[in-house]
């Protein structure tokens, strides 16, 4: 994707995400914003964002190699990552057996010791691909590491999980009982 959209697509996700109140919006309690009133607090940030539209939103969501927004009805929201105060309400669903978590070395003796939790975020996240978990991971410095998640099991005892998109699900937690080392 072009750097103009790349840094379009991260000021989106930094107002859907985190801070929406610096962009003058409010999240209803599913993280849907009228697509409006995003598309106006995003042209008011920088003069060569003036003419920034609909157009452009849907260009992002169609080249970027993660579904990261959905549109519908007039209005938008991030389907994951957010770290706003005030969790969203995520729909509940039935997790495949197996998910996937990326992770590196440096934060594998906390999550040995207090399983996975969602840190600065609302949610953990959980990949439905190692391929995508491999992604994730090399997101952070520092030695690889590919946590398998007894998903399935997991929710049989009573765990919640949450759709994300189709390749993200999300949990509250997955105490360390569920997760398996990739090597082990
Ligand atoms: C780790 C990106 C210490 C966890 C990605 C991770 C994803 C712990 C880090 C999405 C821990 C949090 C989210 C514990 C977990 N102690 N560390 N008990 N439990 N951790 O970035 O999952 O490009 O908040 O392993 O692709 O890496 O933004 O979460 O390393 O889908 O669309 O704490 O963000 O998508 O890091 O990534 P993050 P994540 P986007």
């Amino acid at each position: 994707m072009e750097r103009e959209l790349v840094q379009l697509s991260k000021t989106i996700s930094k107002a859907l995400r985190h801070t929406p109140w610096l962009y003058e919006l409010e999240l209803d309690e599913q993280g849907w914003v009228g697509l409006s009133d995003l598309l106006e607090a995003i042209r008011q940030r920088a003069p060569h964002w003036q003419n920034i539209g609909e157009a452009e939103v849907i260009q992002i969501m169609l080249k970027s190699d993660k579904q990261r927004f959905e549109v519908k009805d007039g209005r938008i929201r991030a389907f994951y990552g957010h770290s706003i105060p005030g969790k969203l309400a995520k729909e509940q669903a039935t997790p495949p057996e197996i998910l996937y978590h990326g992770t590196n070395q440096n934060a594998l003796s906390a999550i040995r010791a207090t399983g996975l939790q969602p840190m600065k975020r609302q949610y953990v996240h959980l990949s439905m691909d190692e391929t995508t978990a491999q992604l994730v991971a090399g997101r952070k410095a520092g030695r690889t590491i590919i946590l398998k998640v007894q998903a399935g099991q997991a929710h049989r005892q009573g765990l919640k999980f949450y759709l994300g998109n189709e390749m993200v699900w999300l949990a509250d937690s997955i105490p360390p009982e569920f997760l398996i080392e990739a090597d082990e």
